[in-house]
């Protein structure tokens, strides 16, 4: 089976959780949609874990992006008082997007397991386009800019794929399903809040986990849904 997961953001308890309840086997295969680290406690466990799982395709959300602007300043021994857009880059990911716990970890990390998490956060997939049971579906963290039909993610700003707020109200594309995460469901409908959000051809799977407590799961091949909390 192929499975969505994404906004992990830390929870790697839920997300052990959910791999349990699906019975995830070697023969299944995750697409993590990005932002698996920052904001909740064990980010870093998360990545450590994955990137030795050969069938899980993991994506590059905002703060996977983020995270390795940061690496690579640290890396380039720029220093945060003489390079305000290393210190601007460093404060945006840890003081307002929840990235100092992932930092804190990182840092504690023995060297090999830093250059094992460099190496990860470099080869992230920026978008998926594929289709399971005659369903076409395209996978990429946030979205692909600005409203227009049909959009070929190629031509997309990488910023626009893992920044963007798409419109929710509007059909991106007809001969598919473009799967999100980035945006928790709870902030497009409230009446979707920990589950996740399908309309107009858009599905997102971000539930909200580091905020509700919920994370979701979505099997391509069955349009299953799965929860834990
Ligand atoms: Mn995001």
């Amino acid at each position: 089976m192929n499975y969505v997961i994404s906004d992990v953001h830390g929870c790697y308890e839920l997300f052990l959780r959910i791999l349990d309840k699906i019975r995830f086997s070697d023969g299944d295969t995750l697409y993590l949609l990005g932002d698996a680290a920052d904001r909740g406690p064990d980010g870093i466990s998360l990545l450590l874990d994955v990137m030795h799982r050969k069938n899980v395709v993991p994506f590059l959300g905002n703060h996977e992006d983020m995270f390795r602007r940061v690496i690579r300043n640290h890396e380039n021994r720029l220093s945060l008082d003489e390079r305000p857009d290393a210190r601007r880059t460093f404060i945006n990911w840890t003081e307002r997007n929840g990235g100092e716990v992932t930092w804190r970890a990182y840092l504690a990390l023995p060297e090999d397991k830093q250059k094992s998490i460099r190496e990860y956060l470099m080869g992230l997939r920026h978008f998926l386009d594929l289709t399971v049971n005659r369903r076409r579906f395209l996978l990429v963290h946030a979205g692909v800019g600005e409203y227009a039909r049909d959009k070929r993610p190629e031509d997309c700003d990488l910023m626009d794929l893992i920044w963007t707020r798409m419109d929710y109200s509007k059909v991106y594309y007809e001969d598919r399903y473009l799967v999100t995460g980035h945006t928790p469901t709870a902030l497009i409908d409230p009446d979707c809040s920990g589950k996740i959000f399908r309309r107009n051809n858009h599905i997102v799977v971000d539930c909200g986990a580091v905020y509700l407590g919920t994370l979701g799961c979505l099997c391509l091949d069955t349009m299953e849904e799965i929860y834990v909390n």
